[in-house]
């Protein structure tokens, strides 16, 4: 019973603190809110820059190029939210929507419409291919422990992230 009461608080705790690192990214920004504008190039497995000076509060539009050969993502969360999304991505190069040079969009249309998590909507992530290019507005309002990164299959493990400060 008291083994029982102990999980319970664990669980309880656990989960709780996962809802409330998740909170703590920010939100979509506004156009018309952006301070600051950054360029960012993305090569095979890393960015340039790979970490971010910001200002807590500040709404930031990040311009994002694929300069790799291969497919690449932005991705601004924390590392569960990464480790959460990484078992997505895989699903969708399972079922050939992400592939190594490209991404199938037709598949990833028709996917979409019966599983979401296959359509890789996300306000806080642009998955593009090579030559591509993107942007996020980011609102950091009072951010803690980001992780700027790449879920594309195998590239989180190579190291492809980014630090962002917050102060
Ligand atoms: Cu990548």
């Amino acid at each position: 019973m008291k083994v029982l009461k102990i999980l319970f608080i664990l669980i309880f705790f656990s989960s709780f603190a996962y809802a409330d690192k998740n909170m703590k990214i920010g939100i979509k920004g506004k156009e018309n809110e952006v301070s600051r504008i950054i360029k960012v190039v993305m090569y095979d497995n890393y960015y340039k820059p790979n970490s971010f000076q910001i200002k807590a509060g500040e709404t930031i539009k990040f311009e994002v190029e694929n300069a790799g050969m291969l497919v690449h993502e932005f991705n601004i969360a924390n590392k569960m939210m990464h480790m959460k999304h990484q078992p997505e991505m895989e699903k969708m190069a399972e079922n050939g929507i992400l592939l190594a040079f490209s991404i199938d969009k037709e598949k990833m249309k028709k996917m979409a419409k019966m599983d979401k998590t296959m359509g890789h909507s996300h306000s806080n992530s642009v998955l593009l291919e090579p030559k591509e290019k993107g942007s996020i507005i980011w609102k950091f309002d009072n951010a803690v422990n980001i992780e700027i990164a790449c879920n594309v299959p195998g590239h989180y493990q190579a190291g492809m992230i980014a630090k962002a400060d917050i102060n």
